[in-house]
């Protein structure tokens, strides 16, 4: 059975109540999941704030800052979770960005600044944690990260933001094939147009979901909860033989030719 008592999961990229991460966050807490959230400092302190109310009713037993643009942080992040825990057994990386011209317009525009920090934030930060999961993943374990169909298909205003993806798709690759033999799984979700913070900013994304609700098999988008429930499967012993893989949580979309 699904069941992830006394296992640790360290969450990233929770923002808001409509994160994806919160799906996740959520749905591991429901399979009893100990949780500690990492989140992306301001200036202000603001988001601490935000995440920390919002995440309260999880009972995290770890709350860190973790900008993944500075190397001092991520250390941190992962020098806190061995201090804690001791071990860790799951980490979901829930993060992306780029710069907002970089989405709109010709692909051919992205500036060599742009491209530096989209697949820095979005694709390098992987790297950065699968170093930390082999490290910390004492006993095996399970490395999580999303994705996007914009990263293996061409999807309009995506532009650089597939490089990352594509990028990030062949990382869970080389993850999964030198972290295999300690048993540490690594995998990625394509989960189906969501409206949160990341895409709610994007012109035209409304159009883009009700395109998903016309074409999609299941003729809806998916909720945060079913991306947070096949999360959870892919954590769980239940996906104990599964690593490397890409699973769209998208309504089928992703099989459509027409
Ligand atoms: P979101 O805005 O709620 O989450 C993005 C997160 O990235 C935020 O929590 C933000 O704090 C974090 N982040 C940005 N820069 C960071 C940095 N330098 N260091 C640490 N964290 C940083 O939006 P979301 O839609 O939940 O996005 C989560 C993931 O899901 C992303 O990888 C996104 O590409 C992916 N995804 C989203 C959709 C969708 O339609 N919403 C679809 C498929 C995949
Ligand atoms: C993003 C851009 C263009 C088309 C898009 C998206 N579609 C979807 C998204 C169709 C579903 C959302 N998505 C999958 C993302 O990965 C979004 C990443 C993102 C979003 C923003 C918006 C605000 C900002 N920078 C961003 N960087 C990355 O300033």
């Amino acid at each position: 059975m699904l069941n992830l008592t006394g296992k640790n999961a360290l969450v990233t990229g929770i923002a808001n109540n409509r994160s994806i991460a919160w799906g996740i966050a959520q749905q591991l807490h429901k399979a009893g999941a100990n949780l500690g959230i990492a989140y992306l400092p301001d200036d202000r302190g603001r988001a601490e704030t935000k995440v920390q109310e919002l995440t309260e009713p999880l009972n995290p037993s770890l709350f860190l800052p973790c900008n993944v643009q500075d190397d001092g942080q991520v250390d941190a992040m992962f020098a806190a979770v061995k201090e804690k825990w001791g071990k860790l057994d799951i980490l979901i990386h829930c993060l992306a960005f780029a710069g907002k011209d970089e989405l709109t317009g010709d692909f051919s525009n992205t500036t060599r600044a742009g491209y530096d920090r989209a697949l820095e934030i979005s694709a390098f930060s992987l790297v950065q944690f699968g170093r930390g999961a082999k490290a910390l993943m004492t006993e095996g374990g399970s490395l999580l990260t999303l994705t996007y169909l914009g990263g293996v298909r061409v999807v309009p205003n995506y532009n650089v933001m597939g490089v990352a993806k594509a990028a990030l798709e062949m990382e869970v690759r080389y993850l999964a094939a030198e972290l295999g033999p300690q048993n540490i799984r690594v995998n990625g979700i394509s989960a189906g147009p969501i409206r949160t913070l990341a895409s709610s900013a994007i012109g035209g994304i409304l159009d883009m979901i009700h395109h998903v609700e016309a074409i999609a098999p299941l003729r809806r988008t998916v909720t945060q909860t079913e991306v947070g429930n096949a999360a959870t499967f892919l954590c769980s012993d239940l996906a104990s033989g599964v690593t490397g893989q890409i699973l769209y949580v998208d309504s089928g979309y992703s099989i459509m030719g027409m």
